[in-house]
């Protein structure tokens, strides 16, 4: 079939003409199509069968455009392409934490898969207040995997290449990124957030502070310019589905051969703006400190998996096993990990800056309704974005961080 933009209204005839979808969805009425997406991008069916219980199955297809723009935002649709390759690498290495696939049309740009229905996108239940005891750990472990087994750590040399080769397409969203995270919300753009006084509390703090300014081009180079690992992208907590006793990871579609501590740290802002938002919302302080938890659950899992991998894994494209001897291969390693948690700090800062004065911010925040107390939360999270940024190469583990930023909070609360 070539590439049409679906609807509601055709969408069934088109699940039924793949062998897999007739079998998951099963014989019965009529099928019932709901569009939910809620992303930037693209657009995300859901089409059941009524009556039937798991009769269902999630169809989301890439359009030409950004669909949070419009049509003037022309983007292109290999996207879907990319996202596809990135779910079938992930449901290699990591099948527990994705949907599996069911179908993979890459002339339709459509990906059929799994419906984790039962679980929630883990932004809204962090914003209901919700708190399950493993979440930390359990994206820990994600990071982990996806990072070190798609590394030059746990890859050998030509296998690593030919997979970077199917990461190649994603030029239009690497510069999304590029300009979205690392360069807009940074100077005054017009796509940025119109909230005057959180804008111009952002730019005076940027324009006063030219080394906070060097340091956010430094962590665009290291996007720009490192491949160490496949990385998801956009790691958010939009990007968890979680309930109880099980975590996924949907929404592959940014994903390339980029810096190990994009997706560590992107993840840990967006924990952490959820944090600010509870001074307002109903979480309050026994909600915060659990954040805290979970955000030193996301780092101690992750490292010390990915350092039990590398144990695991002596050789690789990397390393000759022996060629250090056992004490230089400790100290290698220690500042390996605490070069990939340093850059988490600064990628988090970026994040954080990003979701606040850039056009797709954070609903935690975005969604306040009281002007007031919005502007007083982005102008923390501003505020927050500078005291990592200006910190990162002084923050030596997971304690010290922590610590800055009770301390950081404890302050701003004192000023507000
Ligand atoms: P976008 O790429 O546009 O950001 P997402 O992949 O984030 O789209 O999907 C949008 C929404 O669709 C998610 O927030 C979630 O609510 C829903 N969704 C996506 N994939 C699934 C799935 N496999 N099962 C259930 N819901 C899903
Ligand atoms: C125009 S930027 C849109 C954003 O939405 C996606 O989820 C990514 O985070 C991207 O940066
Ligand atoms: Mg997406």
């Amino acid at each position: 079939m070539s590439y049409q933009i679906l609807n509601s209204e055709i969408l069934p005839d088109y699940v039924l003409t793949i062998d897999w979808c007739r079998e998951v969805l099963g014989e019965g009425e009529d099928l019932v199509v709901t569009e939910i997406g809620d992303g930037n991008l693209n657009y995300v069916y859901r089409v059941t069968r009524p009556g039937a219980e798991n009769r269902s199955l999630i169809v989301k297809q890439a359009v030409p455009f950004l669909r949070m723009v419009g049509e003037e935002w022309p983007l292109s649709k290999d996207r879907m392409i990319i996202e596809i390759r990135a779910l079938q690498a992930y449901n290699r290495i990591a099948p527990d934490f994705v949907p599996d696939i069911y179908h993979a049309d890459e002339n339709m740009y459509v990906l059929i898969m799994q419906d984790l229905g039962e679980v929630n996108v883990l932004r809204y239940d962090m914003i209901e207040g919700v708190a399950f005891p493993n979440i930390g750990e359990d994206i820990g472990r994600f990071l982990a995997v996806t990072l070190f087994k798609t590394s030059y750590l746990g890859m050998e040399s030509i296998e690593r290449r030919k997979l970077m080769g199917e990461f190649t397409l994603n030029d239009d969203l690497c510069k999304l990124t590029e300009e979205f995270i690392f360069t807009f919300p940074f100077i005054d753009h017009e796509s940025n957030y119109e909230n005057r006084p959180t804008n111009e509390h952002a730019l005076a703090l940027f324009r006063s502070q030219p080394e906070y300014m060097k340091r956010v081009l430094h962590f665009k180079e290291l996007f720009l310019a490192k491949a160490d690992a496949l990385i998801h992208g956009d790691l958010h907590t939009g990007s968890p589905m979680a309930g109880p006793g099980e975590t996924y990871v949907i929404d592959s579609e940014f994903a390339f051969f980029g810096p190990f501590g994009f997706d560590v740290g992107k993840i840990i802002a967006n924990f952490l703006m959820s944090y600010t938002s509870h001074f307002h919302r109903d979480g309050g302080p026994k909600y915060q400190a659990w954040i805290l938890e979970e955000v030193r659950n996301i780092w101690t899992t992750f490292e010390r998996e990915f350092l039990q991998m590398w144990a695991d894994s002596p050789a690789s494209a990397l390393l000759f096993d022996g060629f250090l001897d056992d004490q230089d291969l400790a100290a290698y390693k220690t500042a390996f990990m605490k070069q990939i948690f340093q850059d988490a700090i600064g990628f988090g800062a970026c994040s954080l800056a990003r979701r606040t004065v850039g056009i797709a911010g954070v609903a935690d925040i975005r969604d306040i309704e009281d002007p007031n107390q919005r502007t007083r939360l982005e102008k923390m999270n501003i505020d927050l974005s500078f005291r990592l940024m200006m910190a990162h190469e002084e923050i030596g583990d997971i304690d010290a961080l922590i610590a800055v930023i009770e301390q950081f909070y404890e302050e701003a609360m004192q000023l507000s």
